[in-house]
């Protein structure tokens, strides 16, 4: 384990400091004494990683985890908090004048994800080096992350995130790994040796070169490493020859269209367009990442017929399902392989999550689109589809429809989550219903086909960043209470939950919570000017705004509750405050009018004096993985809200529960299994059944209408979007009100919203009595253990990829 006294480390910190700066540390500003920490962390995990590769002989089972999206957020704490020295080196910044919890919010966070899918990819990370697996990231390395959102006037206004325009202390280049990526050209078909080979010729190739950043394990001097690409012009196509030929413009134009694979993360994660921008960036990394990791393995003399003994490679959601015919194609023309084995590798090889059962995120690629830019994948791709549908023929000879609903080309496209599904030996959903749905609805055909393929593997979060780090008094109540096995065993949190009846430690508990309701309010008061109640019910949504998590039925119940006010100013309620954090896609633009909505509700209600404060609504801005860290802490209700049937998971209800909040949820995602552990006392569960919404699809006989006709308070709420209640132009809100009552409510918005205000009359109910309340808080956390992503990587790393129980510590 590393270990370093206070004093060295402030003698490598002062060193480090002039070293980056060329002055003297007393001269310097906050971001340069962030920098110069950064770096000095950097390289200890740096010589931590050397020292390893000394005793390494390379013959642990290595884990690749490929992903568009890895949304890691701030690593200063994290990385401080995994070597053990954040004590250490929180006194020595002290004795120099400087406070750690200051420094690190100079760190801009790393936001190249959209939300849940990308940020597990980063608890992932952290996991898999927690508990000793080889276990490596690969994605992109892009150049703006998700857009920054400011509000202005009570809409999004999105900005270029720049993240790069600060030096990112984490990351090192590693030209000399870099690899060639070819897009577009011909391939010429040749006898050679008496094999049929195939030349790819007149393709324009794309350099991409590695960014590499160590991921250091907790305690345990594991370091992995994740690797992002970066899309280069190859250097000699951009030399003064070209200038010479006049050909300036050329050039300069090869140069963008190269930059631009890696420039920009997609904003949107729920609705899929076919963009030729997206389909180069899915195969510039997947081949950069398949050509390094083979390269690699062939250079450690690995015997390529057992790759499948040595790599496991994994592919979140499909963004990266070209590297099942990116492998292959490497095994067939590099390697030399017959068909046959190089599709048992591949298929030996490859595993595959399903993050989603919208139908409008399923990635479809127009063929002529495919053919043109990855003529030789293309071939491949279309040999696995002839030969996956011979075996259909066998299988279901003249069931037509099956065959061409499961086929991976179809329609004119190339379908990826079949392609994913035929190439890889696992699949897995990321909740139990979500899996069910899968298997029993959306991907039944194949589930009936390879049964063995399915599997599920409930979600879970880092308890280190979504607890220790981020609500540090609690994780000290834990330890004082049941010790600190918990954190090397989450699962241990379970001890907490003999003290649910002890008054002492729900007094602390109370207090901790009140503290970090204190902190949270004082951010916003600072960033919004809004003065916020503490003893008020902390009431949260944060999370992407999207019509299916329901942001607008919690906006209705706001209404309906300020109505009742206005009636009844004596209303014996107790106060609350209702927070809501999240991005719109930008070309979203009912989500759009959501926040605009929330922020029109806001203004009316905060400055309505009739209120009494009683109730307040606040939208913070531009909601991130470090925002969430201040949010989630001071919660008292996570609001888990979706239809039923569409959330596949959820992770922010897990991190909700283990800061000690009480979740209201539909029988949704991962609500249920959240639900199981708490049983039905300790969570507020409303709304309709997965058989409700399931019926209501097939059989149809829903009518907002009829709800809206017959609920008197319904009828108000939604008259008040169209008649200029809130917003002088009375228009602004149409589309809210059409999506709920001319398009018939597709998510069930009014069907809810008599159980879900039930619901909250019993969150109002159970707030008034602390012992309760408290007792209910205790439980949440003491079984919040098993939603450590550390479970969830053991069950993958034992039941996906095989890695063996010695480089992986038991639980
Ligand atoms: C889809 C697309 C479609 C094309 C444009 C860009 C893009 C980017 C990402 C995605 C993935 C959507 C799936 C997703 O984010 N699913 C979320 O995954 C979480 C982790 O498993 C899970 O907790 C959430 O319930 C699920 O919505």
């Amino acid at each position: 384990m590393f270990y370093i006294d206070k004093n060295t480390f402030k003698e490598d910190y002062l060193e480090k400091y002039i070293e980056l700066h060329g002055e003297e540390f007393k001269f310097g500003n906050m971001r340069q004494k962030y920098e110069a920490l950064g770096s000095l962390v950097r390289d200890y995990i740096t010589k931590i990683k050397i020292e390893n590769n000394k005793t390494n002989n390379h013959d642990n089972k290595q884990v690749y985890y490929f992903s568009m999206e890895f949304l890691l957020g701030r690593l200063l704490g994290s990385n401080l908090l995994n070597l053990g020295i954040r004590d250490i080196c929180k006194e020595g910044l002290n004795e120099l004048g400087i406070d750690l919890d200051e420094l690190e919010s100079f760190e801009q966070d790393q936001g190249l994800g959209n939300g849940g899918l990308g940020r597990l990819a980063a608890c992932f990370l952290d996991s898999m080096a927690s508990l000793n697996i080889p276990g490596h990231g690969c994605g992109i390395r892009y150049k703006y992350g998700f857009f920054e959102q400011k509000i202005i006037n009570g809409s999004q206004v999105e900005a270029p995130e720049n993240w790069l325009k600060c030096e990112n202390v984490w990351e090192i280049r590693k030209p000399s790994n870099s690899q060639i990526v070819r897009f577009g050209g011909e391939v010429r078909m040749e006898k050679i040796n008496g094999r049929l080979s195939f030349i790819h010729i007149n393709y324009d190739p794309v350099l991409a070169v590695p960014y590499d950043t160590l991921i250091i394990g907790h305690e345990n001097s594991a370091v992995n490493n994740l690797r992002l690409w970066s899309a280069e012009p190859v250097s000699n196509e951009f030399d003064f020859s070209s200038f010479s030929r006049g050909e300036y413009l050329k050039a300069i134009e090869y140069k963008n269209s190269v930059e631009a694979i890696s420039n920009v993360l997609y904003p949107d994660n729920t609705f899929y367009e076919g963009q030729m921008l997206r389909l180069k960036q899915q195969y510039f990394f997947v081949s950069a990442g398949i050509q390094s990791i083979i390269s690699n393995f062939k250079k450690h003399g690995g015997d390529i017929f057992n790759l499948n003994e040595s790599i496991a490679i994994h592919i979140n959601d499909t963004h990266p399902t070209l590297a099942i015919p990116e492998l292959m194609r490497i095994l067939l023309d590099e390697e030399l392989l017959s068909w046959e084995d190089a599709w048992r590798i591949t298929t030996s090889t490859i595993s595959y999550t399903n993050h989603t059962i919208m139908a409008e995120a399923l990635e479809k690629w127009p063929i002529e689109m495919f053919k043109k830019l990855l003529p030789r994948i293309y071939m491949i791709v279309n040999e696995i589809n002839e030969r996956f549908c011979k075996d259909l023929w066998d299988k279901y000879t003249y069931q037509w429809d099956k065959i061409s609903r499961m086929a991976i080309m179809a329609d004119g496209y190339i379908r990826m989550a079949n392609l994913a599904i035929v190439g890889s030996y696992s699949v897995n959903g990321v909740a139990k219903l979500h899996t069910e749905i899968l298997k029993k609805q959306v991907m039944s055909d194949f589930y009936y086909f390879y049964p063995n393929k399915f599997n599920n593997k409930t979600n879970g979060i880092t308890h280190r960043r979504w607890l220790i780090k981020c609500n540090p008094q609690l994780s000290n109540l834990l330890k004082e209470t049941i010790g600190d096995g918990w954190v090397k065993h989450p699962t241990d949190m379970e001890y907490l939950y003999k003290f649910k009846d002890d008054e002492n430690i729900k007094d602390r508990l109370a207090l901790i919570k009140k503290n970090n309701k204190i902190a949270l309010s004082e951010f916003i008061k600072n960033n919004q000017g809004i003065n916020i109640d503490t003893n008020s019910i902390f009431d949260v949504q944060v999370k992407r705004i999207h019509a299916y998590k329901r942001q607008v039925l919690n906006v209705l119940r706001i209404m309906n509750l300020y109505n009742q006010l206005i009636e009844n100013p004596n209303l014996d309620i107790e106060p609350r405050t209702f927070i809501f954090a999240g991005k719109a896609a930008p070309g979203y633009y009912l989500a759009k009018k959501i926040i605009e909505l929330i922020n029109a509700i806001a203004t009316k209600i905060n400055n309505d004096r009739r209120v009494k404060d009683k109730i307040k609504v606040v939208f913070m801005e531009n909601y991130r993985t470090s925002l969430a860290e201040i949010i989630i802490p001071a919660a008292d209700i996570s609001e888990q809200i979706s239809t039923t049937t569409k959330e596949a998971s959820g992770t922010s209800n897990m991190k909700f529960m283990m800061n000690g909040a009480i979740t209201v949820a539909t029988l949704d995602g991962a609500n249920i299994e959240i639900k199981d552990q708490v049983s039905e006392e300790n969570i507020i569960i409303f709304g309709l059944t997965e058989k409700e919404v399931l019926d209501y699809y097939s059989k149809g006989g829903y009518s907002s209408y009829d709800i809206y006709n017959n609920d008197i308070r319904i009828n108000r709420i939604l008259n008040d979007l169209v008649n200029g209640a809130y917003c002088n132009d009375k228009e602004n809100f149409r589309a809210i009100y059409n999506h709920l009552l001319t398009y018939n409510d597709e998510f069930f918005d009014l069907r809810d919203f008599d159980s879900f205000v039930k619901a909250q009359d019993r969150v109002d109910k159970l707030y008034r009595d602390k012992s309760k309340w408290y007792s209910m808080s205790i439980i949440n956390i003491a079984k919040s253990g098993i939603f450590s992503s550390d479970r969830t990587i053991y069950e993958y790393a034992k039941g996906i990829w095989d890695v063996p129980n010695s480089s992986c510590k038991d639980k």
